[in-house]
């Protein structure tokens, strides 16, 4: 008789995958002809996936891939294809420093983007309050205004580290933002056991000291996973119609219900209740200028392509 469980996906070495099966982590062959659930497109196994599992342990092989709820998706330069780097993320902690290196709004819009885009709720976290918060206090407050949940922190001095950890118990969460915020201190922080090498230097050039090249899971004490990998900064922005962005930007597509047309670009158009809005000083100029300065740069990849 076989046996049957489930597990998910933590690590791919080439032909052999990292599952976590309850308290267990087992690395398993699997199948050649694997049973993908409808909808699948890049039948590649990935960090996330939930598979199942058959045979009698120690002897268990990956059989089948269930359907992903989320895909998170990377373009390398050069490139023409993206491919999925990770399934079922539910939730993203998109990490910036307080004061070092230099928190940078245009950057946090765009990651936001990229998680909604994604389908992946976003958190926002500012790590390395010890070190003072005069480099977001004049900005932060529209990113709460928007709706955003925005965490202060300091892996340093462990502030909002309890909350970081309810926040990712349980659930799928990926750390990303830029090299040098402290996303493994942070993670280090919530779990030690994890033990990831702090302050490589760049994760985008992969001139760093990381260990690491591809995404991993990694479990959390009690249930949950959490991402912390290499280049996640490029994810999923290629294949953004300009249309699409202002569903992204939430404070601007609830404001554009009172603009005339239903196409209104925010720019030109005689009337429109975006602009007004931030002229009336209800929505953040900054983050209207953000929009629209985002809109062109995908208009302009929408022409070249
Ligand atoms: N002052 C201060 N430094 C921190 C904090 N968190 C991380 N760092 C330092 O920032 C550097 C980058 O941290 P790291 O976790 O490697 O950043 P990552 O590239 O985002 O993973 C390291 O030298 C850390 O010691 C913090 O809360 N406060
Ligand atoms: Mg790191
Ligand atoms: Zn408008």
């Amino acid at each position: 008789m076989t046996e049957r469980a489930a597990g998910v996906v933590t690590a791919v070495f080439g032909p052999l995958v990292r599952v976590q099966v309850g308290e267990d982590a087992l690395v398993l062959p699997f199948r050649r002809s694997l049973h993908w659930a409808e909808g699948i497109a890049d039948r590649r196994l990935v960090v996330g996936d939930r598979v199942a599992l058959e045979g009698r342990p120690p002897d268990l092989v990956v059989s089948g891939v269930e359907a992903r709820r989320t895909t998170l998706t990377r373009r390398s330069p050069g490139e023409r294809r993206s491919r999925v780097i990770a399934a079922n993320v539910d939730q993203a902690v998109v990490v910036m420093a307080a004061v070092s290196p230099e928190p940078n709004p245009r950057l946090l819009d765009r990651f936001l983007v990229a998680c909604h885009h994604a389908g992946i709720e976003p958190v926002i976290c500012f790590n390395k309050v010890d070190q003072g918060t005069a480099g977001i206090d004049a900005w932060i407050g529209d990113y709460v205004d928007a709706g955003y949940e925005v965490l202060l922190a300091s892996a340093r001095t462990a502030r909002g580290v309890g909350c970081l950890t309810r926040r990712v118990a349980g659930r799928t969460t990926l750390f990303c933002g830029p090299s040098g915020v402290g996303k493994s201190a942070l993670l280090n922080a919530i779990h030690p056991g994890y033990r990831l090498r702090e302050g490589s230097i760049s994760e985008a050039t992969g001139k760093g000291r990381h260990t690491t090249s591809t995404a991993q899971l990694l479990p959390l004490p009690g249930a949950g996973f959490v991402v912390d990998t290499p280049g996640v900064r490029e994810f999923g922005f290629w294949d953004l119609a300009p249309a699409e962005l202002q569903a992204y930007f939430p404070e601007i597509a609830s404001a554009a219900a009172g603009c005339s047309f239903t196409d209104c670009t925010h720019e030109s158009e005689a009337s429109c209740a975006v602009r007004d809005s931030a002229q009336a000083g209800k929505l953040s100029t900054r983050r209207y200028t953000s929009f629209l300065k985002l809109r062109q740069e995908l208009e302009g990849s929408a022409e070249r392509a």
